[in-house]
């Protein structure tokens, strides 16, 4: 009968199973991700309480960050007690003279709530940034659209088998969607704010700016720990966890300190959001 240990003998590598290697979360990792759901916590109460201080009429872009920082809590809260993941199973293939391949079996956890997160929070972030510049529905819907596709394909992309050709293809039809909505917000959204004003185009560039360079680094950091595996769980947690702390609470704290001391960043929504149907 075959066991699960490993035998070497003589040097010949072995023909048997090696053990499985697991990659789980240490305490590092279980520690961050603490840290980030009582930051995104404070974020929501923080943001609240700015919402509460000016009137219904200017509270669309508090309403719409809270949810963001809500969402990145119960997200967090799942992770952090051990939910939301998945142990993703991997084989991975040694070739070896004269005696048959090997499999080294991997379990490596994937974090599937972050995808959960990100399907609800990055479409929010854009309609932050496309009301900011005064972007056309048009050009939000797809902006929005593009974006969900980015990361449900980015989904499949961390569930794509090893050594399949499959999983670098989610990849790449992911980043393909990504550059779609850099393009409606680098050059409809830039071309919208400048029609608004001086002010509100600099203040649009700055914070658009920003939020381009954070994005950009979570492709970075999952070809790096999902796609090639070469970084710990622990360290892309980290890696993960400074960029929603800049993508989320420090963007929010920008914009809402921002819009308060800018009134021509105001959107106006019509009598329905402060009055409701049939509302003046
Ligand atoms: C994935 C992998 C597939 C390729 C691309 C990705 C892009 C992800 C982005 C995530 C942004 C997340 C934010 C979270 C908020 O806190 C899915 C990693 C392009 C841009 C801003």
């Amino acid at each position: 009968i075959p066991t699960a240990s490993p035998t070497n003998i003589g040097g010949i590598p072995s023909v048997l199973p090696d053990k499985p290697e697991y990659q789980v979360a240490g305490d590092s990792g279980k520690t961050t991700l603490w840290v980030v759901f009582v930051i995104m916590v404070i974020a929501s109460a923080v943001f609240t309480g700015m919402a509460w201080r000016v009137p219904v009429t200017k509270r669309l872009y508090h309403v719409i960050t809270t949810l963001i920082t809500i969402f990145a809590a119960i997200s967090y809260f799942a992770m952090a007690t051990g939910h939301g993941v998945s142990n993703n199973h991997i084989k991975i293939r040694e070739q070896h003279d004269n005696v048959p391949d090997t499999y080294h079996e991997v379990y490596r956890q994937v974090f599937w709530a972050r995808y959960v997160d990100w399907s609800l929070t990055t479409p929010l972030l854009l309609l932050d940034l496309s009301l900011l510049a005064g972007l056309n529905g048009a050009n939000i819907l797809m902006a929005v659209i593009a974006d969900i596709i980015m990361i449900l394909t980015g989904l499949f992309a961390a569930f794509g088998s090893e050594g399949t050709p499959q999983k670098w293809g989610w990849y790449t039809i992911a980043c393909i969607a990504y550059l779609v909505v850099i393009w409606h917000l680098a050059i409809h959204g830039r071309a919208q704010a400048a029609a608004k004003s001086d002010k509100v185009a600099s203040f649009f560039f700055a914070i658009a700016g920003f939020t381009l360079i954070v994005w950009t680094a979570y492709p970075i950091v999952w070809g790096i720990a999902d796609g090639s595996r070469r970084m710990s769980v622990d360290a892309e947690i980290i890696a993960y966890a400074v960029l929603d702390v800049l993508a989320k609470p420090i963007f929010g704290l920008w914009l809402l300190f921002t819009h308060a001391k800018m009134p021509e960043t105001n959107v106006d929504l019509g009598g329905f959001w402060a009055n409701g149907l049939g509302g003046e």
